[in-house]
């Protein structure tokens, strides 16, 4: 309970943040990024993601969380998209089911665009399996109503459901995440059956016009199956752990 009250405080006492983890393409070369959310408690330090958002999904605080997470990421987008350095960066949102399935979702998501003067091309939505499914009618709706702003969705957690590949193929997705417990899992066995379903993930995300990130990217082995597969992005502990702002900033920097 005194952490559900915290948190319902965490906004206006500025204890929460973004932190950000690269995606990169095949030469390397950074193409977007995770916003992942972060709270700094003022006792407790940071706590994850994972205890906190269950609580504000349950009790409703992740709608205002969320959209303080929109808006914070598409002020960041429009930075990114003034200088030329960074003008394609594309920010990618992950959203709960609660936040997703207000009757309003979409037009909070254009007016944090249109507020931070940011273009919708460079901004991707999160959404995982379960959250479509849970109403399968209403989330078409709303991703067709992103899509025609420009706004993209991905899918995240790839592979961690159950009829994955037979919703694929009918709901507009521009991204397909293949999920990080499956990349890990291809890697511990040697001519893992894991990577032949990830080869054919691949093969049929192409076929249906989306393109395939890999997450949870750990080692060079990991990185240069994936590519040789043919997946067009990478994001992992391998290129980069989510790391603050500035720190984000400087090593797009230096990579220059
Ligand atoms: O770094 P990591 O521990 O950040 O994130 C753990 C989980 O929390 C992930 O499943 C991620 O999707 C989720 N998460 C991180 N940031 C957000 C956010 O802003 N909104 C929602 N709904 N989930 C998030
Ligand atoms: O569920 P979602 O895909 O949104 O969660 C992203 C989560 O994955 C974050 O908690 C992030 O910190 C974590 N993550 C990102 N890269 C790696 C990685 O290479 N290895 C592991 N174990 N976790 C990662
Ligand atoms: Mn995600
Ligand atoms: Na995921």
């Amino acid at each position: 309970f005194r952490l559900e009250s915290q948190l319902r405080q965490a906004v206006e006492r500025q204890e929460l943040s973004l932190a950000y983890q690269k995606q990169v393409g095949l030469d390397g070369g950074a193409t977007g990024v995770e916003a992942l959310l972060r709270w700094q408690h003022p006792e407790q330090g940071n706590i994850p993601p994972s205890e906190f958002i269950p609580i504000a999904e349950s009790n409703g605080l992740i709608v205002p969380l969320g959209l303080w997470v929109l808006e914070t990421a598409c002020q960041q987008l429009a930075l990114w998209q003034s200088m030329p350095e960074t003008q394609h960066m594309r920010v990618s949102v992950n959203v709960s089911s609660k936040q997703f399935y207000q009757p309003d979702f979409v037009e909070s998501v254009v007016r944090a665009l249109q507020q931070a003067k940011s273009a919708p091309t460079g901004l991707c939505i999160e959404v995982t399996e379960s959250m479509v499914l849970d109403d399968l009618d209403n989330a078409m709706a709303k991703m067709q109503a992103l899509r025609v702003y420009g706004i993209q969705i991905s899918m995240d957690d790839f592979g961690t459901g159950y009829s994955s590949m037979a919703y694929l193929s009918r709901l507009p997705f521009d991204e397909v995440k293949i999920d990080k417990s499956f990349v890990q899992m291809a890697d511990t066995r040697e001519n893992s059956n894991e990577w032949i379903i990830i080869e054919t993930i691949i093969t049929m995300a192409h076929k249906l016009n989306m393109h395939v990130v890999a997450e949870g990217i750990e080692t060079l082995r990991q990185h240069e199956l994936l590519a040789a597969m043919g997946c067009d992005y990478f994001q992992g502990f391998y290129f980069s752990r989510p790391v603050d702002l500035d720190t984000f900033n400087h090593s797009l920097q230096s990579m220059r």
